[in-house]
């Protein structure tokens, strides 16, 4: 029973004291629900006469502001008709604030390697449903973390999955239908890291009833050590948002960075070596740089000179010399991958982002920045882009742009997340460019684009090919 203070500990925030009967019947009243939402999530002390007489400086007062501060509405510490209106929602039965916070450190597990059990399932969805929805509400956390989880079938598991009404063994009871939809323990041993249900709420894969995929991919970060986020954006928000957009579901940067923080980023695949270990030494097949057929993986430019990629090397041009140098991408970078897909620089920031497979590096100078490599998808590309082409980044007019076959996507600098209306056909707005791009990058005010040994230079105000060049044209070969 080594679990047990812990769970106590979780619990005196989340367990109502109420008897059930009691409840039901004034389920309606305010006050009664002010009191025990806070009790529940803010961590006020049960004491059933505070809430009725005292005035700004009482417990209450405070826990109300806190509420309020947590979900960004007006601190007024009085029940205004915004705060009832949250209390009402529907939402995740783990506290906001309190108890987990006294933790000593962040609880997360010491392993990697996590299993999961599917204890018992919902009448609501078929066995299968429940078994590919959680299977992906965790995959959402596989995706962006070291963490891989496997299933197994019986004894115990690190994360037992339930489904359960009103009281289930926990000091923790469901409420019935609505509001508590489910709650889950933070990681360790027993009843920790596990994730409840409340099967009072109509469990739908779609969203006319209460979205399990949701629900479960929120309780699974708890699961994994997670507390609520006050990002209303953030999959860890403790209201269940029924405006999501599953088709385009991904993680907030605020889940990943609080992820990544327990977890680190996912490692590098293994059949891609991050550090090169054969001596600096030009290799039979190097290409030359004169080469007709030569064809470039990434170009971007770095500090006013214009790096062009090609398998594990790289050709360094300043505009003012005639010759670029040539030099192995490790020199420089040495966890950077070889063959990379894309590479841009984003002046502003004077950082190059690089792009290989799903993943994303941030380098600066000579210095790959901490924190990388991220996943693609956290810059709001849906899951199913798996690799992009070529980018640029228009420094005048703060977009970035990322091609991935015959489309492309438009980032905006400024509010940090992808335009809607994309993506668009490239064919469709820079006509006379080959619709499959290997690379990009920008001098002069053109957008210069390679594909194969070719090379279009473009006029992104005219939007018209002004120019067909050798893909090697800068090398003055
Ligand atoms: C599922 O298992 C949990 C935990 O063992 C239990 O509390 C709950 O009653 C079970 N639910 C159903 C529907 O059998
Ligand atoms: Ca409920
Ligand atoms: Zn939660
Ligand atoms: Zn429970």
């Amino acid at each position: 029973m080594k679990s047990l203070p812990i769970l106590m500990f979780l619990c005196v925030a989340a367990c109502s004291t109420y008897p059930l009967e009691g409840r039901a019947k004034d389920e309606d009243s305010s006050m009664d629900l002010v009191q025990q939402y806070l009790e529940n999530y803010y961590n006020l002390a049960k004491d059933a006469t505070q809430f009725v007489r005292r005035k700004d400086s009482s417990p209450v007062v405070k826990k109300i502001q806190e509420m309020q501060k947590f979900f960004k509405l007006e601190v007024t510490g009085k029940l205004d008709s915004d705060t009832l209106e949250v209390m009402r929602k529907p939402r995740c039965g783990v506290p906001d604030v309190g108890h987990f916070s006294t933790f000593p450190g962040s609880p997360k597990w010491g392993k990697t390697h996590l299993t999961y059990r599917i204890v018992n399932y919902t009448r609501d969805l078929p066995k299968n449903a429940v078994d590919s929805t959680i299977k992906k509400a965790l995959k959402v956390w596989e995706e962006v973390t070291p963490l891989t989880f496997s299933r197994i079938y019986e004894g115990e598991a690190d994360i037992m999955i339930s489904f359960a009404v009103r009281e289930h063994g926990d000091f923790s009871p469901f409420d019935g239908p609505g509001r508590v939809l489910a709650h889950a323990y933070a990681p360790g041993p027993g009843i920790n890291g596990d994730a409840h249900f409340d099967d009072d709420e109509r469990w739908t894969e779609d969203k006319t009833g209460t979205n399990l995929f949701l629900v479960a991919a929120h309780e699974l970060g708890h699961s994994l050590g997670l507390f609520h986020s006050t990002n209303a954006e953030a999959l860890m928000y403790p209201l269940y948002n029924p405006l999501t957009d599953l088709a385009r579901f991904r993680l907030s940067q605020d889940d990943v960075n609080g992820i990544q923080s327990l977890y680190g980023p996912p490692p590098v695949s293994p059949d891609e070596p991050v550090v090169p270990t054969e001596p600096i030494l030009p290799t039979p097949e190097t290409p030359g740089m004169c080469d007709p057929a030569l064809s470039f993986d990434a170009v971007s430019t770095l500090r006013g000179e214009v790096l062009f990629f090609k398998d594990r090397h790289f050709w360094r041009k300043s505009l003012q010399t005639l010759s670029p140098g040539f030099h192995l991408i490790s020199e420089f970078w040495p966890s950077l991958p070889s063959s990379i897909d894309a590479a841009l620089e984003v002046v502003s920031k004077d950082t190059v982002f690089i792009f290989k497979g799903n993943q994303f590096w941030a380098i600066r100078g000579n210095e790959v920045q901490v924190g990388y490599p991220r996943a693609l998808y956290t810059l709001g590309f849906p899951s199913t882009i798996r690799k992009i082409d070529a980018a640029i980044s228009d420094k005048e007019k703060k977009k970035t742009y990322f091609f991935v076959e015959d489309k492309y996507w438009r980032f905006d600098e400024r509010r940090q997340s992808l335009e809607p209306g994309f993506p668009r056909q490239i064919a469709d707005d820079f006509p006379g460019v080959d619709p499959k791009v290997d690379a990009v990058f920008e001098a002069f005010g053109f957008f210069y684009f390679f594909h194969g040994s070719s090379q279009f230079e473009f006029d992104p105000n005219a939007k018209r090919v002004t120019r067909i060049l050798k893909s090697n044209s800068w090398f003055n070969c």
